[in-house]
This record gives C-alpha cells, structure tokens and sequence, in this order.
C-alpha cells in the first residue's frame, strides 16, 4: 500500500511538472524605469532578471518621476554622410532614434507566452504612433516589427498616443508579434519626444520551455515580419507630410 502510494504520489508530482498551471492574471514585468538613470545601464532589471544591454542612438534622455523622457532625434538626410536618398533610407538603421532593452526574459518563474503587451505611455504633441516602430528581435534570431500606429490594442482599435497618460493594451498575435521577447526596441524615423513608464506582458497563454535557445525559439511559432530599417519608413515619412 505503501508503495502504491508512493508511485502514485511520484506520478502526480511528474503531472505538476509536466503541466505547469498558469495563475490567472499572471503579469511579467519587462521594465518600470523607477529610479532608472537612462545613461547608466543596471545590471539587473526592476523584475530581478540580468539586463543584457540597453540602447540609446540618436536621442537624449532622462529620467522624470520614474518614468523616461525619451527625445528621438533621427538623423536628417545630409549628402556629406549618404550618396543619395536611396542610400539614406538603406542605412535607417544607422539614423533612427533607438530606445531598446535586452532582458533576460527567459529566467523568470513560470514565464509564459502572453496575449497582451501593456505600455504606459504619452506623447509631448500626441500623433507620435505615426513616428515609432516597434521591434523586437528575441534569441537574435527572429525579427518582428511594426510601426506603432499599425498595433492593434484588445479592443480591436488601433494604438495612439496622446498628451495623457494611457494604459495601452496590445494584442500581440492580432499586432504580428510573438508573445514574449528578451530584446525590445522602439525606434523613431521621425522627431518626436515621448515618455514610457511601465512595460509589462498579462494574460499568460502557453508556457515557455526555456531550458535552451533551441527549445525557445521552437516555440516562438509567430511568422516574422522583419526589422525595424525593412519596413517602408520612406513611405511612412512621405505620409507625414
Ligand atoms: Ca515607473
């Protein structure tokens, strides 16, 4: 009887390993910016994970009441550094405003796949979704972008960013993004200064088994639409005017 109950005890504990639960409303913070120096990187992220790196090409930045103050400031076309316009645009990589984060998302507990990213974020003129892209790139090896006005928040609506504050809920599958990533980027192919307060991922879907890069990203199953320089930003820039 003994033995029976041990197996039996042994198979129940393989079941609870093998079926992590996800806690309803499970959250994981990516970043809240608290007492954040945005010119000196810390090593760990306010959720308690290693950040890798962070990024900050062609803005100025500071930190105001736990939240930063990020002022894009993407490089004008200038014949001295580009032999044409063509050329230019190639090299948008090199002259957008780049505000991004590596965390190493992978350590936390339970981490998950999630349905929503949430943004706390405004905009010093509002309209400034016309001017960002999102871009994540996780493991280094899958590329997502889009420009910020094209996510779709969960009520089917488009995000846009005002002079308030606003809670910004973006369904990641309905935005073409994966559910989780460790590198995380807003790029601006166009002046515009905006503040970004608390990141964070809700509404757990799928567990991620993170026992390796392998496993990771046979998981991150979203199909790839490509780096932030890859999207028609001359496009995008011609619709400005
Ligand atoms: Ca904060």
């Amino acid at each position: 009887m003994k033995k029976f109950l041990a197996v039996v005890l042994a198979a129940m504990m393989l079941l609870a390993v093998a079926v992590p639960a996800l806690a309803d409303g499970e959250t994981f913070l990516w970043d809240n910016f608290d007492d954040r120096d945005p010119n000196a990187k810390p090593e760990l992220a306010p959720n308690g994970v290693n950040m890798w790196w962070d990024n900050w090409a062609n803005l100025r930045a500071k930190n105001e009441d736990g939240a930063i103050k990020i002022d894009y400031r993407p490089k004008a076309f200038d014949p001295e550094d580009y032999d044409n316009e063509e050329d230019y645009f190639a090299h948008a990589a090199d002259w957008m405003g780049n505000w991004g984060e590596a965390v190493n998302m992978w350590a936390l507990d339970g981490i998950s796949y999630c349905k929503y990213l949430n943004v706390r974020i405004k905009g010093a003129e509002g309209g400034e979704e016309n001017k960002i892209i999102m871009y994540w790139h996780p493991e280094d090896s899958k590329f997502y972008s889009a420009r910020f006005c094209d996510l779709v928040l969960a009520d089917g609506s488009k995000a846009t960013i005002t002079t308030d504050w606003q809670d910004l809920v973006i369904d990641l599958e309905a935005s073409g993004f994966p559910g989780m990533t460790n590198a995380f980027h807003f790029y601006a192919f166009a002046k515009n200064v905006i503040w970004l307060d608390e990141i964070s991922f809700s509404e757990a879907v799928a567990p991620i088994d993170a026992t390796s890069g392998e496993t990771i990203l046979a998981g991150l199953t979203a199909p790839e639409t490509g780096k932030a320089w890859e999207l028609p930003i001359q496009e995008y820039l011609a619709g400005l005017e």
